[in-house]
């Protein structure tokens, strides 16, 4: 008994903020902070703030836009956050009323009813809260049977959670799993860094993975051939937000509580790690590298992927082998491969190869090589 990939779901919040108006907001904070500390820039104990510009984000990142759960709060230089209403605890939490979205669409395409599902998985970087798992609350609301967990993997936990999935419907003990990656990314940037404030978006993505799907024919069914995951410790991205900051003497400055990472250096060891697994475990399935019809790539950086590709086929890859949805979303986390997949698995005949592969903070990558059905 293998698994099977039937389908996948993806809610995209319904604002979207351009470089243009983001970099805006960015310099109208900048000159401002410049303009209150002018003294001390003039007296050399400060420096001043520098502006950001839209062309070195396109340029640096492939980036044009993303989508955000509140685009006011983010662009309103007096804020730079989104701002979220509080719910109630009875009410769905926000990660679990995007997931049930995306989750929704996914089943539909897999002609699944929730009681078909024994497992759900919310696999992404950014968790709302403690406990209980979200996961819980997203089978809660779903109806879903079976068991519940979180995964925070970060960027790779979609990959993460496709191994964990398939390995339990392949087993048995799971007739078929909901892999969720819910990300608002914009809550755990840091709007006022010009080095990272247009590196993030938001959105949610869903898979269902199950052993025997009821459409093998359904252009959505992709049997997972072999998956692989690896992680190796690195702090050249980090977030330092967690349970204990409240405790912590001397208290942190709140910019460490978000999102900080030294991208030149993940770029240069992110791309060597992330090539040589997928070369590695195409080459342990037996597969030729020239046989994989397309990439579902993390969605991070558009060079990177750009290099990643050309190092695995000696070549560049042209864009309908390597589908780029960061130019519209940004980096969304665990979402982004998954989003890929999930707007370009069009045009697969029966026995058609692709791969989805994910990397991100830890460092941590995942691989899944898919076959048409
Ligand atoms: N506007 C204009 N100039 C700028 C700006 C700006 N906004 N920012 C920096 N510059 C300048 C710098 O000051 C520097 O100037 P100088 O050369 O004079 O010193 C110059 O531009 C070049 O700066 P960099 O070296 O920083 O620029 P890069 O070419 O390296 O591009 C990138 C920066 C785009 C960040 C790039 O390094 C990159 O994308 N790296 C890969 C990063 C990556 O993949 N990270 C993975 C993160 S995802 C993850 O796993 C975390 C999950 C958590 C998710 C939740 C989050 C919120």
């Amino acid at each position: 008994m293998g698994a099977v990939i039937s389908g996948s779901g993806l809610f995209t919040p319904p604002e979207s903020i351009s470089n243009d108006e983001l970099v805006a907001s960015f310099n109208e904070y900048a000159r401002r902070w410049n303009r209150e500390h002018a003294a001390e820039i003039s007296a050399g104990r400060a420096q001043p703030l520098a502006e950001s510009s839209s062309e070195f984000v396109v340029k640096a990142s492939g980036i044009r836009s993303r989508h955000v759960v509140d685009k006011r709060g983010v662009l309103d230089p007096d804020v730079m956050r989104p701002q979220i209403r509080r719910r109630s605890n009875e009410e769905p939490a926000l990660l679990c009323e995007i997931s049930l979205a995306a989750a929704r669409q996914a089943l539909e395409q897999a002609k699944r009813e929730p009681g078909d599902i024994d497992g759900v998985l919310v696999a992404c970087s950014n968790l709302e809260r403690a406990y209980p798992a979200v996961a819980v609350e997203v089978q809660h609301h779903l109806g879903t049977g079976g068991y519940a967990f979180d995964l925070n993997v970060a960027c790779a936990s979609a990959a993460f959670g496709v191994q964990v999935a398939a390995d339990a419907v392949a087993r048995g003990s799971a007739r078929a799993v909901l892999v969720v990656n819910p990300e608002v990314c914009s809550a755990h940037l840091n709007f006022r860094d010009r080095d990272s404030h247009f590196i993030f978006g938001d959105a949610a993505t869903a898979l269902v993975i199950e052993a025997a799907p009821r459409d093998p024919s359904s252009p959505h069914s992709f049997e997972v051939l072999g998956t692989r995951l690896l992680t190796r410790f690195s702090n050249n991205i980090r977030n330092n937000f967690g349970f204990l900051n409240r405790c912590e003497l001397p208290p942190r400055d709140p910019d460490d509580l978000l999102f900080v990472q030294d991208g030149r250096q993940v770029f240069k060891e992110v791309v060597p790690i992330v090539s040589a697994l997928i070369t590695r475990e195409l080459g342990e399935l037996g597969i030729e590298v020239s046989a994989v019809k397309r990439f579902w790539l993390h969605q991070a950086n558009l060079s990177m992927n750009e290099l990643i590709l050309k190092r695995v086929l000696g070549r560049a890859a042209d864009e309908s082998a390597a589908p780029i949805v960061l130019d519209e979303y940004a980096n969304t986390s665990s979402a982004g491969s998954v989003i890929a997949f999930h707007k370009h698995h069009e045009g697969f005949a029966k026995g058609d190869l692709g791969v989805l592969c994910a990397f991100g903070a830890g460092y941590s990558a995942g691989i899944a090589v898919l076959r048409k059905l």
